[in-house]
């Protein structure tokens, strides 16, 4: 479905248009039938007889409630651009027109009203007039129709008119995340709170539930409805009434957005802003503006690095006081606080805007790619991949999957996130090449940790560590206890490391080594890289360490023969026993028992020590 508006100067014929065209009179207030004049929005249905509809949203042309307009302005994607005939274009015709053409219609139709007024002659010069005031502008194409809401006349021509554009019109994005400006707030007896706004994407089902802006919390859809037709679900395009259950009246107010959770609220917007060129000289570094998006309108500030000079697109910052839901590339427009003078508008940056490029992949895919170029090694959830690409959650997670399979995404662990390919191949390039120029350089080391990778090559500590961990899984990088080093690395001592650990344990004979002797020893020795040959031996089991009391790895297999064979013999065993056993002193022989104990070899009952019959821990 598409949601159609009219626009145009006060008193033109834009309501009195859409009556004729749908039988509904747009102007709903008392105070507006008897004005005769449109205060804020209206809403009429129009349906074809094949089927073919539009809800349309009816502005109000007063300069007094522009801001009105500009509620319902971001809706329209097909314009009916309302012009009288016997005054041509005036004043909001120019401005309707200057606001629209930063929106998102796409198609416009001009319409001279009051035809039944003017003369044949009066009308061609009208038709001219109108022409050459859209030159230039988003109507300048645009198909004319001559019409009379009084006698009729010309309504038929203009209907098929409106047919052609409707059914010309894409689909409003159905994989996206459901997006809804709030136009309209009001309470139903018996049926609590009714918000009606235009969906301007993805799918709304009875049941669902969504995150409620700026208020911050989650709200769940009772009931739908489509002028007033009871619906299940709805699509993109289409004029909504949600009934809203548990949500106070004061809580909610037009300006609102009820989004899909996985779209996060937003105060600082980065934007691409085009002033009009008559508001270039009011711009200041950073303007105080009122900005409208969707339906709201928030105060804020819009914030350049350098100041306009001439009315093109320029990169801007948008600062709100408010935060709000967006989506990527969503529209905009910002006006003067006082006077309330239109600055220009522009797109607010998506985080990734897939190129348009010869690819014959599905839009969502090309768009879930581009997002996850964007964020880096940081990578995102589907939620927030999906977000950046405009893309529903469980669409952007199936697509996730998909790339993955195919080996162009990964799935990174804690916080799980999925990373571009080639954004982590490029990463583990750096750790293998960076690993290989230690390993040659020093080969006694059991490899580098994380923290020592992520301060060599400059990135961030829990960004790589998530890239190695990864890498470490499907092998492509070896990792122990915290260590990381190429697949196919062996460390090796250099034969004076070698010669100097062989002779501090062949001076100690059966005694362990002290350790803080030993260490001293290490420092004393001026062999190099000592300290990480230790600890390579550590890792690798050659030396253990009980307590203060260093074993070669020899020593404590034999111990453990021993004490095994013992309690399967005995079934049990005293410290006092235990320290006979193997011919130790007291002093050495509690560490070791409770070394065995902590390993899951032994397990202490009473004054006994019995064998351990659960499988054993994997410290051991
Ligand atoms: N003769 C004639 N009068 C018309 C026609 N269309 C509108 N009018 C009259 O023009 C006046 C204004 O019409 P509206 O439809 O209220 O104008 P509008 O553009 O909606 O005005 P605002 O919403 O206040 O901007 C009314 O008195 C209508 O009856 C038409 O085609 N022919
Ligand atoms: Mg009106």
């Amino acid at each position: 479905m598409h949601v159609l508006g009219t626009a145009g100067h006060v008193d033109h014929g834009k309501s009195a248009l859409v009556r004729a065209l749908t039988g509904t009179d747009p102007d709903r207030w008392i105070e507006e039938r008897l004005r005769g004049m449109t205060l804020d929005l209206g809403f009429a249905h129009l349906r074809f007889p094949d089927g073919v509809e539009a809800g349309i949203v009816d502005v109000p042309g007063h300069e007094r409630f522009l801001h009105n307009m500009l509620a319902g302005a971001a809706g329209m994607e097909l314009l009916l651009l309302v012009v009288a005939a016997n005054e041509g274009p005036k004043p909001q015709t120019a401005e309707h027109l200057a606001i629209l053409q930063y929106l998102n219609v796409r198609r416009t139709i001009i319409v001279l009203t009051k035809c039944d007024t003017v003369s044949d002659d009066e009308l061609a010069f009208a038709q001219e007039l109108a022409r050459e005031n859209v030159a230039g502008t988003i109507a300048a194409d645009a198909p004319l129709a001559c019409v009379s809401s009084v006698t009729g006349a010309g309504l038929e021509h203009l209907r098929a008119l409106i047919h052609g554009e409707l059914t010309a019109l894409p689909s409003r994005a159905p994989a996206a995340p459901a997006y809804l400006p709030v136009d309209r707030v009001f309470a139903l007896a018996g049926h609590g709170t009714i918000v009606t706004g235009t969906l301007m994407q993805g799918r709304i089902t009875v049941g669902d539930t969504l995150a409620l802006a700026p208020a911050g919390r989650s709200v769940r859809v009772r009931g739908l409805q489509v002028f007033g037709e009871k619906r299940d679900a709805v699509g993109g395009g289409s004029r909504v009434a949600l009934n809203l259950p548990g949500i106070e009246r004061s809580e909610i107010a037009r300006g609102a957005v009820l989004a899909s959770p996985q779209l996060e609220m937003r105060a600082n917007l980065d934007v691409r802003f085009r002033p009009l060129p008559g508001a270039v000289p009011l711009l200041r570094r950073r303007t105080p503006v009122r900005a409208y998006i969707g339906s709201a309108e928030i105060l804020g500030t819009l914030v350049f690095g350098i100041t306009p000079q001439e009315a093109v697109e320029t990169a801007a910052t948008l600062f709100l006081r408010e935060p709000t839901v967006i989506v990527p590339d969503a529209a905009f427009v910002v006006r003067r606080l006082s006077p309330k003078t239109l600055l220009g508008g522009g797109t607010i940056a998506g985080t990734a805007v897939a190129e348009a490029d010869a690819s014959t992949e599905p839009s969502e895919v090309t768009a879930i790619v581009a997002a996850l170029r964007a964020a880096g090694l940081a990578g995102g959830t589907a939620a927030a991949l999906g977000a950046a690409a405009n893309v529903r959650e469980d669409v952007a997670g199936e697509v996730l999957v998909r790339l993955v399979e195919d080996g162009r995404a990964l799935l990174l662990q804690k916080p799980t996130a999925y990373v571009a390919a080639d954004v982590a191949n490029d990463v583990l390039t750096r750790v293998l090449e960076h690993l290989r120029a230690g390993e040659g350089a020093s080969p006694w080391r059991a490899g580098m940790t994380a923290l020592g990778l992520a301060r060599a090559l400059g990135i961030a500590e829990p960004a790589l560590l998530r890239i190695v961990a990864c890498a470490a899984l499907d092998g492509r990088l070896a990792t122990r206890a915290g260590y990381y080093a190429t697949p196919e690395f062996v460390p090796a001592l250099s034969p004076e490391q070698q010669a100097f650990f062989d002779r501090a344990f062949a001076d100690a004979g059966a005694e362990p080594l002290d350790t803080t002797t030993f260490m001293a020893g290490m420092k004393a020795a001026e062999v190099r890289g000592l300290p990480q040959a230790f600890e390579t031996l550590l890792l690798s089991g050659a030396i253990v360490r009980v307590a203060d009391a260093l074993y070669l790895g020899s020593q404590i297999v034999e111990v453990k023969a021993k004490l095994e064979a013992a309690l399967r013999r005995e079934k049990r065993i005293t410290m006092a026993g235990f320290r006979d056993l193997i011919g130790t002193s007291r002093k050495f022989a509690v560490p070791l028992l409770e070394w065995f104990d902590a390993a899951g070899v032994t397990i202490r009952s009473g004054d006994y020590r019995v064998l351990r019959i659960t499988p054993p821990r994997r410290s051991a």
